[in-house]
């Protein structure tokens, strides 16, 4: 009795250590930046893959800006602000192939998106406010499975 409760309870414990281990496997891994006041600049790479709609998390944010293309169903890059910034810009250059961006955080109800930076740049970029807290970003690409690569930049 006192053996089979033990096996249970260690069964259980390797099954919930699996998980984390498998998802891990499935996905590319986010990268994480962790910003402060004063940083002035920082940057990740990537390259935008999978067939997952942004429209999925939402179709429009809360501006009313569309969410468009398209992106691997788990974030690209996790953004934690250790502090509120007044002004932060998100930007993503590809070198003029057509991606978009959506920025969900510091809760999950608060989405922002772009597709174009402006009419000259099919790069997107989000220049907002925001509050201190940890956000997820997903780069993607306008066209369905397109892959490109890319940097993102985010500047005070
Ligand atoms: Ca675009």
């Amino acid at each position: 009795m006192f053996k089979s409760t033990t096996f249970k309870s260690t069964a259980f414990k390797l099954t919930s250590l699996a998980l984390p281990l498998v998802l891990a496997t499935a996905a590319q891994a986010a990268s994480e930046m962790r910003l402060a006041l004063g940083f002035t600049a920082a940057q990740a790479s990537g390259q935008t893959v999978g067939s997952f709609g942004l429209a999925n998390i939402a179709s429009r944010d809360s501006s009313g800006e569309f969410c468009l293309g398209y992106a691997d169903r788990s974030p690209d890059h996790v953004l934690t602000l250790e502090q509120a910034f007044t002004q932060l810009t998100i930007a993503v250059d590809s070198g003029g192939a057509d991606t978009t961006l959506l920025i969900q955080g510091p809760n999950d109800s608060t989405v922002r998106c772009n597709d174009n930076a402006s009419r000259q740049s099919r790069d997107a970029q989000i220049q907002d406010t925001f509050a201190e807290g940890t956000y997820q970003v997903w780069v993607g690409s306008f066209e369905q499975d397109g892959r490109h690569r890319y940097s993102l930049k985010v500047t005070e």
